[in-house]
């Protein structure tokens, strides 16, 4: 269940930005993401600093003036929540606190809290206390850790407010656990996956908020989940995609082979390095897929650099070297079409829709199409006379174009890539 929360905290964001150090640079763009994080966590943002500056400061990260002024506003406006686009080092946060008298959070806090109130199934709420302990466990000294149980709010669900008391030891143990409950159900997941790998597997991903689960939804009617907000799925949904449409006039091409599509979670820019390690078993459907789908939010200004984020995820989990469409999304959004065909010109291999408009959804289908075809080429197999069940089989993988019966054995003409080949071969 998704939590409610009452009163929304007055939150204040912070960010400090350094144009000669590319790990803390940060655009004013970065801001308006960590707005839209801090609400979809249920905070009332009233200010944002921004401040950019060339000497960093290794005490408080913003310079120690500024988290005065922050300090100053805080206390004024009754703030309870201050954010960091940065990452904070423990020295950095203690200096901090001393300062300022309320709760500070970073960017990888707020995410982790995000994904512990979304969580829905087992897995996922297994995977993010996992990512939670991890980051708190060499934290674990802030101080208003000790006030969280009456503070509560954003940033002290799951261990936080359980564990506080606890020692290191017992968290590691916790930490243990976890994995080994995670072990049994990537298992279980091992022997599901299994069964489908004779299908065509196609996998959904790209940033948070892309459109992902309404283009699942468009593609499959699957009823799942889609919200304006930052990581509305957090969990992989498989549903079977249907491409033997029938369009007038046009010969029906038979796509006799069964395709799963599946949506699974989104990525962000800086996306904890603990959330990724936990959620492995999660994108190990990514992995495992046959195609991707890079769905690409092309009414936000930040696309490019979107893009950018999800190809360096994609190769931090192992999925660099799939094959990938480019699916440019909510198109409806833009006015402008020389923009388009420049974008065109620019990424190979992409295709323009509206998943929540239905637009130029053929077109997205005949590219999947393309894909599922490629490398097919006539082949035939001999199998025994009363051998039905393989023929059936051929059927399931690969498009038949003859049966020859024949006095002690079946000729099957069919066509179909490698992989599927390879696999009939064996089995015949
Ligand atoms: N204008 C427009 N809005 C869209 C389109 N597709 C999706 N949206 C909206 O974009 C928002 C996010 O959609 P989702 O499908 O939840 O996005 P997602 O990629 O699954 O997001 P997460 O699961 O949170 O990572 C929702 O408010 C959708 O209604 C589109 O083609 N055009
Ligand atoms: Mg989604």
């Amino acid at each position: 269940m998704k939590e409610t929360r009452k009163e929304k905290e007055k939150t204040v964001l912070v960010c400090y930005s350094n144009r000669r150090d590319r790990k803390n640079y940060h655009s004013e763009n970065s801001l308006e993401e960590l707005k839209f994080l801090a609400e979809t966590a249920g905070a009332e943002v009233v200010k944002t600093f921004y401040q950019e500056n060339d000497v960093y400061d290794a005490r408080y990260m913003i310079g120690k003036g500024k988290a005065e002024e922050v300090s100053a506003y805080a206390d004024e406006n009754k703030i309870s929540l201050v954010i960091f686009e940065n990452e904070l080092a423990y020295t950095q946060l203690r200096n901090l606190e001393q300062k300022i008298k309320c709760k500070i959070l970073d960017k990888s806090n707020l995410i982790l809290d995000i994904f512990a109130s979304n969580a829905r199934t087992a897995q996922a709420k297994l995977q993010v206390e996992l990512a939670q302990l991890e980051y708190t466990l060499p934290r674990l000294t802030r101080q208003w850790t000790h006030l969280s149980k009456q503070l509560g709010g954003i940033g002290t669900k799951g261990p936080g407010e359980t564990q506080i008391e606890t020692d290191r030891r017992m968290i590691g143990k916790r930490i243990s656990l976890l994995k080994e409950k995670l072990l049994k159900v990537d298992e279980q997941r091992k022997t599901q996956s299994g069964e489908r790998k004779n299908f065509f597997r196609i996998s959904l991903v790209g940033y948070t908020n892309a459109g992902k689960s309404t283009l699942l939804n468009t593609l499959t009617n699957a009823g799942v989940y889609v919200e304006n907000k930052l990581f509305a799925t957090l969990d992989t949904s498989t549903k079977t995609l249907k491409l033997n449409i029938s369009e007038k006039g046009k010969k029906v091409t038979k796509f006799p082979k069964k395709v799963l599509i599946s949506d699974t979670v989104g990525f962000i820019k800086n996306l904890p390095h603990d959330l990724i390690e936990s959620f492995k078993s999660t994108l190990s459907e990514v992995i495992e897929s046959d195609l991707l789908l890079h769905v690409i939010d092309v009414s936000n200004s930040n696309f490019p650099e979107q893009i950018e984020v999800v190809r360096n995820t994609l190769e931090e989990i192992g999925a660099k070297d799939k094959t990938v469409i480019n699916v440019f999304n909510k198109s409806d959004m833009l006015e402008n079409a020389s923009f388009i065909s420049h974008l065109k010109s620019e990424y190979k291999d992409s295709v323009f829709i509206s998943a929540e408009k239905g637009l130029n959804i053929n077109a997205l289908l005949e590219k999947i199409k393309k894909e599922l075809t490629k490398g097919n080429t006539e082949r035939t197999l001999k199998l025994k006379a009363d051998d039905h069940k393989k023929v059936s089989m051929i059927y399931k993988l690969a498009e038949v174009s003859k049966v020859k019966y024949l006095k002690n054995s079946i000729k099957v003409t069919f066509k179909t890539n490698d992989k599927n080949y390879s696999f009939l071969e064996k089995i015949v």
